[in-house]
């Protein structure tokens, strides 16, 4: 059952999906996994799925494989997360922003300024709480397969650097839907406008918005740097992206098909974080002599106004154990 709120896009993704299985004629076991991206081909995410997918077809003797449809083709990623729950779509890389209203345990990682660093990033996504999350999504509809990089989240816009709260006051500033990344960039001073990442360059060109926030990467993919050329580094969010499968999908697999695909997944992981190293520094050097405006924010003007929204979201015990269980492993990294 399609719900009401899927976009047409989306809709036609989903039929398009299922008219490729009539097509084929491939059974549920053996046709490749269908994988939705938004990030265009090349982008770290796109390669290391790709990757995974050469390591199930090597361990199954091609049983398994995956297709992925990069650049947003199946649509937007809340329409292809919706439809990753009911079926239509195996496997979806995402960023966590849309997982928020599916599975309340991913906005943990979401919290502002939770991460001292990217090493204790790192510890979190690898570590217990990174289990935890993934297997809250289960009983949502999706199976959390693994956790990739996706560096410091970044404010940018059209209008001038940005230093602090006072700078963002009256701007128009894009966020993925998430109703924590609407708190938090209205804590900071902006005015937030949830807005698909597909619609953002045209949206800033036109003056819909003034500025969103994303990492060198997608600042430089999203071309949105053409337009917004001022990039402030305020480093409030450094969630992961996630790789989830539908149930659905995992279920009419046998046991150790799933086992194959966990694994792979998790062997991804460091392909993916060696990509993504060496395209973050690219993108920064290649964004810097594109000439775009870089200015360091005073951080503490923005931990101020949005240090409440951890009490504010993380608000049953599970939780704030979960957020107490992140900051333990900050360790040494001040
Ligand atoms: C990027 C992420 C994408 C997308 C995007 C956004 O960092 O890789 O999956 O979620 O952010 O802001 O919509």
């Amino acid at each position: 059952m399609i719900s009401p709120s899927l976009s047409r896009r989306g809709f036609l993704a989903a039929g398009a999906a299922a008219g490729t299985l009539t097509l084929t004629g491939c059974d549920e076991v053996s046709r490749p996994l269908f994988s939705a991206e938004t990030h265009p081909e090349g982008y770290p995410t796109v390669e290391a799925v790709k990757a995974m997918g050469r390591m199930l077809e090597e361990r199954t003797n091609g049983e398994l494989s995956i297709r992925v449809y990069a650049g947003g083709q199946l649509g937007s990623e809340n329409d292809t997360l919706e439809i990753t729950t009911f079926g239509g779509i195996d496997l979806n890389r995402v960023s966590l922003a849309p997982l928020n209203p599916i599975a309340p345990a991913t906005q943990v990682l979401n919290l502002p300024f939770l991460f001292k660093s990217i090493p204790h990033a790192r510890r979190t996504f690898d570590g217990v709480p990174g289990e935890v999350i993934l297997d809250s999504m289960m009983d949502k509809g999706l199976v959390g397969l693994c956790f990739y990089d996706s560096g410091a989240r970044h404010f940018y816009n059209t209008r001038g650097p940005v230093y602090t709260p006072d700078d963002l006051r009256g701007l128009k500033i894009r966020v993925p839907t998430s109703d924590l990344y609407v708190a938090m960039i209205a804590a900071a001073g902006g005015n937030p406008t949830p807005i698909p990442l597909g619609e953002v360059y045209q949206a800033l060109v036109q003056g819909v918005v003034d500025g969103a926030e994303n990492n060198w990467p997608s600042y430089e993919s999203t071309r949105h740097y053409e337009v917004a050329r001022y990039y402030s580094l305020s480093g409030h969010v450094m969630a992961p992206e996630a790789l989830v499968m539908s149930r659905r999908r995992w279920e009419k697999l046998p046991q150790s098909h799933q086992d194959t695909i966990r694994q792979a997944a998790k062997d991804s992981v460091p392909v993916m974080r060696a990509l993504w190293d060496k395209r973050e520094q690219e993108a920064e050097t290649r964004l810097l002599a594109a000439g775009i405006q870089v200015n360091k924010v005073d951080q503490s003007a923005f931990t101020a106004p949005m240090e409440p929204l951890w009490d504010r979201f993380m608000n049953t015990p599970f939780l704030q154990q979960l957020m107490a269980q992140v900051q333990a492993l900050g360790g040494a990294d001040a």
